[in-house]
């Protein structure tokens, strides 16, 4: 019955690819990715602002290192600059917090000095450090990531900036505010009240200076691609319904139905669609219902926004050197918790802006991050609001009235109804049993000789990469790997032997 059996993977991101690559070349025959959308790679998406290339969704490859697949494929198929390449590049490690250049402004329109700023940046920066050390001894005294530092701060900034002018350490505490803005967006998360604290360090960074890809992160899709047989993927295609309940007697254990009706049999389907739109859509997604178990990991892992908004201006008002901006709100008190008003003040939320590289024929482009609920409602807002808000902002920081944007662009991953955000993370009350729950195949309850109908893959099921291109593509691989291994120990049935 198994002779190359039919397998069905729904998405075509990195996860779904990698899984497709790996199964075609142990020699299943029968692989068909099933693509909501009229592209390939998901939240890997390039595209251009002028001649700018400019990544709409992951930007750069976190730890280019040997040991992560995503810097050897991009190797492979020359997709790299020389520095990336270079072993003082792949060795140096900075543990996930790559050290930029930053010209800092002030809401009152003054320019810092960055000295002036360094007792805060090495406050936090040791506090997410400890934040990370609870995973392994567990009796973590918060709940939460924010709650933890915001305590910390307040003692050590008590007793180590006691003898600093009240207005230093004032801004210093502001400081600490846009830290925790821009940990919101790495880590993908409203707040970082959000975050649990006792899964912190369940994250692993890589040694490597993260980098890019000049020529856009889609080549890489485009290169993995060109390795599978055309017509593999059904483009448009959005499933609406997996039917996975075996008990029926028919001769394909699972039937995925597409949302235009068409039923396709198979033996087994590897699911690799968002957390966001597992959330959203898994009472109708899945017939029979999922397990308890699996439903309240989906509930309680973390999917939160993190966009960006390209601008370009005609010129610099940044240092040559700069690598990015940051706006310091100097009426934002750390340890006061804020209660955001969306539409008069959901610009406060931009954590910072980094510098493109100028290049010769194209100018000087800007890439503003923010994250969280205050992202979710920039969304909704139109071009000219956007870009509204971002030249009242620069002027005001800057001092200078007469700076105007030329264009923006910006992402919409919360609206995305395939996506409905950006990335995952351990919320408050999650532990890796979490993601182990979501990557566990269905049915549960069967012998060990028995197989797996329904596979899960996709970023959110990587137990500690999590949330990166390399979480993905290992997830799709360990799944094809599943599938690969029960084959191979079936002896003559195996696919690449029939
Ligand atoms: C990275 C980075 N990066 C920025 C932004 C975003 C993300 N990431 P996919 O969604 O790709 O594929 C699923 C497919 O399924 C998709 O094509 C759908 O259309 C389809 N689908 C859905 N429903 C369907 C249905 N019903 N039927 C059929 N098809 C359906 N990662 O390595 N470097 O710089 C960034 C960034 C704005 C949005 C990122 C980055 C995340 C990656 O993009 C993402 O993980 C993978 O592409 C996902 O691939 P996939 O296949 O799983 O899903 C301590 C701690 C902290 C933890 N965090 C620290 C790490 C920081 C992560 N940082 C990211 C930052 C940026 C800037």
């Amino acid at each position: 019955v198994f002779i190359n059996p039919k397998i069905v993977i729904v998405g075509g991101g990195i996860s779904g690819v990698a899984a497709a690559e790996s199964l075609v070349k142990a020699g299943f025959r029968h692989v068909r990715i099933l693509e909501a959308t009229q592209r390939s790679g998901g939240r890997i998406k390039t595209s251009t602002l002028g001649d700018k290339i400019v990544e709409i969704g992951a930007n750069w490859i976190h730890g280019p290192c040997e040991e992560n697949p995503v810097f050897r494929l991009a190797r492979q198929y020359g997709l790299l600059e020389e520095k990336a390449l270079s072993l003082e590049n792949q060795t140096t490690d900075v543990n996930g917090h790559p050290v930029f250049y930053p010209n800092v402004f002030t809401s009152s329109g003054r320019k810092l000095n960055v000295e002036d700023i360094i007792p805060a940046e090495e406050m936090f920066s040791e506090l997410l450090k400890e934040s990370s050390e609870f995973v392994n001894g567990g009796g973590e005294p918060f709940a939460s990531v924010g709650e933890f530092i915001r305590t910390r701060v307040q003692q050590r900034a008590a007793e180590e900036w006691k003898d600093i002018d009240k207005s230093t350490k004032s801004l210093l505490l502001c400081m600490i505010s846009t830290l925790f803005k821009l940990e919101c967006g790495i880590t993908g998360a409203h707040s970082m009240d959000e975050v649990g604290l006792g899964a912190y360090g369940q994250y692993k960074t890589l040694p490597g200076l993260d980098c890019t890809f000049p020529g856009g992160f889609e080549g890489l899709i485009r290169n993995m691609m060109e390795g599978l047989p055309s017509g593999l993927v059904s483009y448009n295609q959005p499933v609406h319904c997996i039917h996975w309940n075996a008990t029926e007697k028919k001769e394909n254990p699972v039937t995925i139905e597409c949302d235009d009706g068409e039923m396709i049999e198979a033996d087994h389907v590897i699911v690799t669609v968002p957390l966001g739109f597992l959330k959203k859509h898994h009472q109708t997604l899945f017939s029979p219902p999922l397990p308890l178990h699996k439903l309240h990991s989906i509930q309680r892992l973390g999917f939160g926004t993190n966009n960006k908004i390209f601008v370009e201006f005609d010129s610099a008002w940044w240092d040559a050197e700069c690598e990015v901006i940051i706006p310091l709100w100097e009426d934002e008190d750390t340890l006061v918790l804020q209660i955001p008003d969306l539409q008069r003040s959901w610009i406060k939320k931009l954590s910072c802006f980094t510098v493109l590289k100028p290049t010769k024929r194209f100018g000087h482009l800007l890439c503003g991050w923010i994250a969280g609920h205050e992202s979710e409602y920039m969304e909704t807002l139109s071009d000219q609001e956007v870009m509204g808000s971002v030249t009242q902002l620069v002027r005001r920081f800057t001092g200078n009235p007469t700076i105007t944007p030329k264009r923006i662009l910006r992402s919409q991953w919360f609206h995305d109804p395939w996506t409905l955000g950006s990335y995952s993370y351990l919320a408050k009350g999650c532990s890796v049993q979490d993601v182990e729950n979501l990557m566990e195949p269905l049915p549960t309850s069967r012998s060990q000789a028995q197989p797996v109908h329904v596979l899960f893959a996709g970023e959110a099921t990587h137990p500690c990469y999590y949330s990166t291109v390399h979480g993905a593509l290992l997830s799709g691989q360990r799944e094809a790997d599943r599938l690969i291994s029960y084959y191979s120990s079936r002896d003559s049935s195996s696919p690449a032997k029939s």
